[in-house]
């Protein structure tokens, strides 16, 4: 079912290079900037007005007003499966936990006697979180989107999920329930570039309620969602542009093929454009895991799209001579989620240096981390894991650097300015210094 790449016979080439001959799909967002632009700039002239004639466009529905009133929230939250809302407050719980321990203290450093600077995390004020719809829902998501952004102190937070024709033009009733165990009290029915959009400019309400502009706009969504983004970046902060899921796995002949092809399988349910990858030193495992793949998706329910998936040209098999052949590819695909399945799998993962998130040995499967590892889901794609990271705190902080220096201190350094200020032909720069001393 996974196409082979054998890389055993040269030596590999570098980074780059390397990369050329790795399955990934070509995801170009550029292709759909010119689509998305007018409805970004339709929302930013005409506000909600706007948002909700591309709603009743793409979701083929019209809600009666974008803001969820707080009551439909609670209704959604009371009429939870008490199932799911026991396993959510498992999956809200351990995150927290491990959110909790991403916040960052105050860093004083005494630069000379009398000069200070402190990085000072602070928080950003208004932040929008994205819960897709699409082909399932994404109640997990709401909770990877807002447990960081609480974590790190964030003051005011709105979540945004297409509303569903099926559901009077709300977004799903678990997004809502989910939205309300976590306590967040504003959630818009509005999706795709016109959330974004509507996010970052803010509008008026259908009832002539204001929705306020946010600051930044995190989280997953499909290629337009993801055009908006990179239209709207610099007016909001926006996290790492996600794209289609993905996993690797890097495995020896220590792996177990019924693991290893249910972990492909489990993300390559997605969506058709997910991507499946098995980096290996072993022959034997390629042929147990194709033959594990054809019995367990035969009997998995969403087959179709897992074939899709699998058989695309962004899923495959990459076999290696040594496991140091299999770091160096898996840090050139630098994947979204990244499985060892090894001998000594923790002493390999530390030897990556590219993945979003990287799930080690034979109990650390990439589902639990979509739900209740307590590490977070929402992660780079598409290669973005060579300079980027998933959502954590440290997403929703900023450093302000709180500059303190007395007259003393000052004044020992004052000929230096002059001196930098001087070679840059900035003269002004060393007389702001030098008008401080000679009087
Ligand atoms: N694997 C997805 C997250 C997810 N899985 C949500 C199930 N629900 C992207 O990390
Ligand atoms: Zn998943």
């Amino acid at each position: 079912m996974l196409r082979r790449t054998d890389l055993r016979s040269d030596g590999l080439p570098g980074p780059a290079a390397l990369r050329g001959l790795l399955p990934r799909a070509e995801v170009d967002v550029d292709a759909v900037l010119e689509q998305v632009r007018p409805i970004v700039e339709a929302v930013r002239d005409r506000g909600a007005e706007a948002a909700l004639e591309y709603t009743e466009r793409f979701d083929r529905v019209r809600p009666v007003g974008i803001r969820v009133p707080p009551q439909t929230l609670r209704g959604a939250l009371a009429a939870l499966d008490p199932g799911v809302r026991a396993a959510l407050e498992t999956s809200i719980e351990r995150a927290r936990r491990v959110h909790a321990d991403q916040r960052r203290t105050d860093i004083v450093t005494d630069v000379v006697p009398g000069g200070t600077v402190t990085e000072r995390f602070v928080p950003v004020r208004r932040v929008g979180l994205y819960a897709p719809g699409g082909l399932a829902v994404y109640p997990s998501s709401v909770v990877m989107n807002v447990v960081p952004a609480q974590e790190a102190g964030v003051e005011s937070l709105v979540v945004a999920s297409p509303p569903q024709a099926e559901h009077g033009g709300l977004p799903h009733p678990t997004i809502l329930a989910a939205a309300g165990l976590l306590g967040v009290e504003e959630v818009w029915a509005v999706g795709g570039a016109q959330a974004v959009a509507l996010l970052a400019h803010g509008g008026t309400d259908t009832d002539g309620a204001e929705l306020e502009p946010v600051d930044m706009v995190t989280g997953p969504g499909n290629i337009y969602l993801t055009a908006a983004k990179r239209l709207l970046r610099g007016l909001i902060g926006i996290d790492a542009e996600a794209g289609p899921t993905e996993i690797a796995v890097l495995a020896d002949d220590s792996a177990d093929a019924v693991h290893v092809a249910a972990d492909l399988i489990s993300q390559a349910e997605h969506d058709p454009s997910a991507a499946s990858v098995l980096v290996t030193t072993s022959d034997a495992l390629v042929d147990a895991v194709d033959a594990e793949l054809e019995r367990q998706v035969a009997v998995t329910k969403h087959v179709e799209r897992i074939r899709t998936a699998l058989g695309g040209p962004q899923s495959g098999t990459v076999l290696v001579r040594d496991l140091d052949d299999g770091v160096a590819v898996v840090d050139a695909y630098a994947a979204e989620h990244l499985e060892i399945q090894t001998v000594d799998a923790r002493a390999v993962a530390l030897r990556v240096r590219n993945a979003g998130a990287i799930f080690i040995g034979p109990f650390a499967p990439v589902s639990l981390g979509d739900y209740c590892a307590g590490s977070n889901h929402v992660l780079p794609t598409g290669g973005c894991a060579r300079h980027s990271a998933g959502l954590s705190v440290q997403t929703f902080l900023r450093g302000v650097q709180l500059v303190e220096y007395t007259e003393d201190a000052l004044r020992e350094v004052a000929g230096q300015v002059v001196t930098l200020a001087t070679a840059e032909d900035l003269p002004a720069h060393g007389a702001a210094v030098t008008a401080r001393f000679g009087r």
